[in-house]
């Protein structure tokens, strides 16, 4: 599209559905007026997509997940479509920012963290690597909630995105179909003498689809996000005439729910988690059935995923249609349903492997009880004879008046994932070993990634010309030539830039930090930045203590040459985790005795941002010099934000956990600073059961000082956190090793402090990591599973092929 082109239709639109001429809109007008063009612009490429894919018969796969968190889609749209630059000097001719009408959009939060902006980022290289791919998924009402702090308080509000529309969904009615819940299930004796299931006293609603287009990055593809909205059936209108009753059927898409990395038992949750899933089973079946191919191709035309195990009943629900709908036979149905699934794992944490209680299931889903059941019977007689008995029992699916989900995931699937190499590893050697020994050739490691499209072309656009310049803009197709960097590692000139390209992105940050905070934050200190959800096992805590530590040398030392330093945070807590809600409280209290005394001379600042979301992400990441990923080994799977940091020249400080440990891989150990105990040695010690935090405490006169702190006072307003914290800490013998690794932690401190002195070798440093950060693009993470786990081909390659033949 040309500007003129774009400018006409712009016009046409403000006029048809405002009256209003370009100059004269503002920028509520003007977003949804360029959002309706857009989609416009994308929807002939998204119907080709998907006609294309049908008469070609490409194998698609379906990426199922509780959570999505795609953030804002104008820019990437525009940046995707290939018409960003045009349309910004379009309005900027007009004498209109592009960024003031893009702040008109809600974020779309449909999710908590990690987990969901994974599954964002892989929609984006899906469609970016010309791949086969859908996602499906939950239509929230209100997304993750806003977090506001009242008094250092975290302060919960409903996320209301939805209030002016959505421009990106386009409902489907057509292809909304009906999902059963409750009641009883029978059999019935057929006149044919087979059993079939009949259901009585059910709730029928309806799932109704709104579609949002994933587009490509330049390549004329737009793939399908699929999120279901729940609906009353107009054949049960009768039924709900209390307002009431209508409201315990909308409630369930109504909310997210908000936590991470924690179970939720909730009946809610349970019939959300079916409520979506079969929607998208039934969707795909439907699909399926245009294509007129006999069940046993099945697997060669759909791949399933299950994103962690909010949607594992895939397995019993796609048993239930080939079985109950289709006159499928167990062992046939089976079959298909094992070669169609795959599943990955995300955690560790024993709080959020899923088990829902028998009775609830029988409640909820009583057929999918049955089928599960079935499944379970099978299992462990199938598994007799071949291996030992206590083997059986521990990996069977029903245990203890519970259903494992993971279990059902795993035996109900081809393929098992982790998310970073140590992960995977972890999960064969101790969490999942024992079926590692019986299905080994099921498991294995899709390291995650994330879209430098949005994490450095959008985020970070002064960085973004920096490399334009030096490595030319093949980067921007393949992630991987930002490898091309490293030959400019001694080049002063691209140095320079480089820093001064960060300089530009602090000196932003500082702007909004000043509005929303009020406090002023100097760009020539340290921006040592913490960003991801609050929980325990990620030692926030340990960051805050080391904090504690420099505010005291400032007090009794003053003339210190410390390095002027801003911590800061970002951070969520679950509103039912009260220990997280703690951290915050403290954070925020000693981020006020510190900004407010002048004494420190301004040495440190601690901005602690609230309602951390993608929009803030894409804020604080591109101006951070230093990336905390201080979580106690073994317990972050992965982790992302590790990777957007890098890619943005911040420098990690981190534990050997998660995808840490490749990062020190990717950049070598001179460009990353490691501290503390690795996993084996905190093994050990579950092993040996021999950790004493009192001693560490007894020993260390430094360390007695800075956890009194949070009970004598020193912390102001915190008389139960304090106390709370301290607790944790000393009676409850730290769960997670902070004492153990605090000393460790600030002596890679201090080698931050010294080596950011010398400017030239702390770029080289930040250069290192920006050429290396490729090595975690998205794109290649989708490649993997596409080729091992989904055998899906791009669309180019199946095109070309056909090509070749004809030709
Ligand atoms: O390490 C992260 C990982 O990078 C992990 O904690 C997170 O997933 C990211 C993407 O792989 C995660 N979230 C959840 N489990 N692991 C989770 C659990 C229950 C509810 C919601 C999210």
């Amino acid at each position: 599209m040309t500007k003129e082109e774009i400018k006409q239709e712009l016009r046409r639109r403000l006029r048809d559905n405002y009256a209003l001429e370009l100059e004269d809109a503002g920028p509520v007008e003007l977003f949804y007026s360029l959002g309706e063009l857009v989609k416009a612009v994308s929807n002939e490429k998204w119907q080709k997509t998907w006609k294309n894919y049908l008469t070609e018969e490409q194998k698609q796969v379906y990426y199922f997940s509780i959570e999505f968190l795609p953030g804002k889609l104008l820019k990437s749209n525009l940046l995707n479509l290939g018409i960003l630059e045009e349309v910004r000097q379009t309005l900027a001719d007009t004498g209109i920012d592009i960024e003031e009408l893009a702040a008109v959009e809600k974020d779309m939060a449909l999710g908590n963290g990690g987990l969901g902006r994974l599954a964002s980022c892989f929609m984006d290289s899906i469609a970016s690597c010309g791949l086969p791919g859908n996602g499906n998924g939950i239509r929230y009402d209100y997304g993750l909630f806003k977090q506001r702090f009242m008094d250092g308080y975290q302060v919960e509000l409903p996320d209301e995105w939805l209030k002016r529309g959505n421009v990106w969904e386009i409902r489907r009615e057509g292809k909304a179909c009906d999902v059963h819940l409750f009641g009883n299930v029978y059999m019935k004796r057929l006149a044919n003498g087979k059993l079939q299931p009949v259901g009585e006293n059910q709730t029928t609603v309806r799932a109704v689809p709104y579609d949002t287009g994933m587009i490509g990055y330049q390549n004329g593809i737009v793939n399908t996000m699929r999120l279901w909205s729940v609906e009353i059936p107009a054949s049960e209108e009768a039924k709900y005439q209390n307002l009431t009753q209508r409201r315990t059927i909308e409630d369930l898409t109504a909310v997210l729910y908000p936590d991470d990395s924690q179970e939720r038992g909730r009946l809610v949750r349970l019939a959300q988690e079916y409520f979506f899933v079969s929607a998208g089973i039934q969707s795909i079946i439907r699909y399926y059935k245009k294509l007129n191919l006999p069940w046993h191709s099945f697997s060669e035309k759909i791949a399933i995923h299950i994103n962690d195990t909010h949607p594992a009943m895939c397995v019993p629900e796609l048993m239930r249609v080939l079985m109950d709908e289709n006159g499928l036979n167990w062992e046939f149905a089976w079959d298909i349903t094992v070669k169609a699934l795959s599943y990955t794992n995300h955690t560790i944490m024993a709080e959020a492997l899923e088990k829902w209680p028998i009775h609830l299931m029988k409640q909820v889903v009583p057929r999918i009880y049955q089928i599960i059941e079935e499944i379970d019977r099978r299992y462990v007689l199938s598994m007799q004879g071949i291996h030992p008995e206590d083997l059986i029992q521990r990996t069977r699916l029903l245990q203890n008046d519970q259903v494992y989900m993971a279990h059902l995931a795993i035996i109900g699937s081809h393929s098992t994932n982790g998310v970073a190499k140590i992960h995977s590893d972890l999960l064969k050697a101790v969490v999942l070993h024992d079926f590692y020994t019986i299905y080994p050739e099921r498991f294995n490691n899709k390291t995650n990634g994330i879209t430098e499209r949005r994490w450095m072309q959008l985020a970070n656009e002064p960085l973004s010309k920096v490399m334009d310049k030096w490595i030319g803009t093949s980067w921007r197709k393949n992630p991987k030539n930002l490898k091309l960097l490293l030959n400019f590692q001694d080049n002063e000139e691209v140095l320079k830039q480089l820093r001064q390209a960060k300089l530009v992105k602090k000196a932003e940050l500082a702007d909004y930090i000043w509005e929303t905070t009020g406090i002023e934050v100097a760009t020539d200190a340290i921006f040592d930045v913490q960003i991801k959800r609050l929980h325990a096992y990620k030692r926030q805590l340990m960051n805050l203590l080391h904090i504690l530590r420099l505010y005291f040398q400032i007090k009794d030392h003053p003339e210190i040459d410390l390095t002027p330093r801003v911590f800061i945070f970002g951070a969520k807590a679950a509103p039912s985790y009260s220990y997280a809600k703690s951290i915050i409280k403290v954070i925020n209290e000693t981020a006020h005795m510190i900004n407010t005394d002048s004494t420190l001379q301004g040495k440190i600042k601690v901005i602690f941002l609230p309602n951390y979301n993608v929009s803030l992400a894409e804020k604080i990441i591109p101006a951070a010099d230093v990336s905390e990923q201080i979580s106690l080994a073994s317990k972050e799977a992965s982790g992302t934000s590790n990777m957007k940091l890098m890619l943005n020249g911040a420098i990690t400080v981190a534990t050997l956990d998660g995808a840490n440990v490749e990062i020190k891989d990717a950049v070598g150990n001179e460009n990353i600073y490691i501290f503390g105990l690795t996993e084996k040695e905190v093994y050990n010690y579950y092993e040996n059961q021999d950790y004493s935090s009192q001693k560490i405490y007894e020993e260390d006169k430094e360390l007695q000082r800075i956890l009194d702190a949070f009970i004598d006072g020193t912390i102001p307003n915190v008389e139960f956190e304090g106390r709370e914290i301290y607790d944790s800490l000393l009676k409850f013998n730290d769960e997670y090793f902070l004492l153990r690794d605090f000393r460790d932690y600030v002596q890679a401190q201090e080698r931050i402090d010294l080596d950011y002195k010398n400017w030239a070798l702390w770029q080289k440093k930040s250069l290192a990591n920006i050429a290396n950060a490729g090595a975690f693009s998205a794109d290649e993470t989708v490649k993997a599973y596409a080729e091992d786990i989904w055998q899906i081909e791009p669309i180019f390659a199946h095109t070309e092929k056909e090509g070749t033949t004809n030709g």
